[in-house]
């Protein structure tokens, strides 16, 4: 997921990702809350650009036109973006549907809506927490993987051995935000992660 106030001065989006991608990361989520919607459609149109040179997927956030617009792979909505259904209503199968869930009630409606995914976190502390939540913790990140048939996703300060804990925990994968974009070797960092993901 990308965040450019991660980023070191100087570093465009484009130029973070493509490293990321250089890296072996498998799918971008364009995740830019305050961007205005041109600056955002854009920005997808060079994401698009750069994910398909690398052949990994592009997830927008939070908006199905700018999905569509751009020909991403896939649109991610939290709990105050269009609702699943209305989404699926909108795209049809012409995107794949993330959903955030901070709770199992919230990740059974997603996939009860048609959810294709789900992001649960954050799981651990983050360095945002402010922004985030208190961090969920591995039992309920358990508990989702047993209780819904789509995949999950952990987020939320996800480094290092917790990798493996997550995977273990059962999530089907994991997003990362600043351990990511803000190191300073962005694809040393993507390829650390890829190796401890296999
Ligand atoms: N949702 C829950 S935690 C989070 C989001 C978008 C941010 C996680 O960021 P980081 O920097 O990978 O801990």
């Amino acid at each position: 997921m990308t965040d450019r106030k991660a980023l070191a001065p100087g570093v465009s989006i484009e130029a973070a990702v493509e490293q990321a991608l250089k890296g072996g990361i498998r799918a971008v989520q364009l995740r830019e809350k305050d961007l205005g919607i041109r600056d955002l459609l854009s920005l997808s149109y060079a994401l698009r650009e750069v994910t398909k040179r690398y052949r990994a997927k592009l997830f927008v956030n939070g908006r199905v036109d700018v999905a569509l617009s751009a020909g991403a792979d896939g649109v991610h909505l939290g709990t105050a973006d269009i609702p699943v259904q209305a989404a699926r209503k909108a795209a049809g199968e012409a995107l794949l549907i993330g959903a955030s869930a901070h709770s199992v009630r919230e990740a059974r409606k997603a996939e009860q809506e048609g959810a294709d995914f789900i992001t649960l976190g954050p799981v651990y502390e983050t360095p945002s927490k402010l922004k985030y939540g208190r961090p969920i913790g591995l039992q309920p990140l358990r508990r989702m993987t047993e209780e819904v048939s789509v995949p999950v996703f952990a987020i939320g300060g996800i480094r290092g051995e917790r990798v493996s804990e997550v995977r273990d925990a059962g999530a089907f994968g994991i997003a990362v935000i600043s351990a990511v974009f803000a190191s300073g070797d962005i694809k040393s960092t993507a390829e650390e992660y890829m190796r401890l993901l296999k």
